[in-house]
């Protein structure tokens, strides 16, 4: 019985800039039902390395997706997903080995609740890439702003 070919989809690193309007910056990797907006990174604190990534996720299709981690582009930085969570009146981080994005839902990562962290980053750039890992396989790569604030 001849094994099935999983190809890799020509293009599938491409994303599209949808629209960028009222800061807003919505992002769609192509081939994908997910949707990325809002995607910011908190610029470290002078002399840290350690921050968070924060986006919101519309999955748009028919099923769920399974986000089972993040890579960056940024020479030595690592992510991990957290979730912080309320224990005894103190706030803890856990991290996450995935994230199910229901069909037709948003997930947001914010703060205080989900969110990305990122360790061995300097600040030095303007913006970083973080691929968004699939449990399928595919990498849908996402801009994220550094900002210097909670926005
Ligand atoms: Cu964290």
């Amino acid at each position: 019985m001849p094994r099935m070919c999983f190809g890799v989809v020509a293009g599938l690193l491409a994303f599209a800039i949808v629209s960028c309007e009222g800061g807003s910056h919505v992002q769609e990797p192509s081939g994908s039902p997910l949707v990325f907006d809002n995607a910011w990174v908190r610029a470290p604190i002078a002399g840290r390395t350690v921050t968070a990534a924060y986006c919101d996720i519309t999955n748009r299709g028919d099923v769920s997706v399974v986000i089972t981690g993040f890579a960056s582009d940024h020479p030595g930085m690592r992510v991990e997903i957290h979730e912080t969570t309320e224990d005894d009146g103190m706030m803890r981080m856990r991290p996450l080995t995935r994230v199910t994005m229901p069909a037709k839902a948003n997930v947001s990562f914010a703060p205080g609740g989900r969110h990305l962290m990122l360790f061995g980053f300097d600040g030095s750039a303007t913006e970083v890439t973080l691929a968004a890992t699939l449990d399928s396989g595919e990498t849908l790569p996402v801009v994220f702003a550094i900002r210097p604030e909670k926005h």
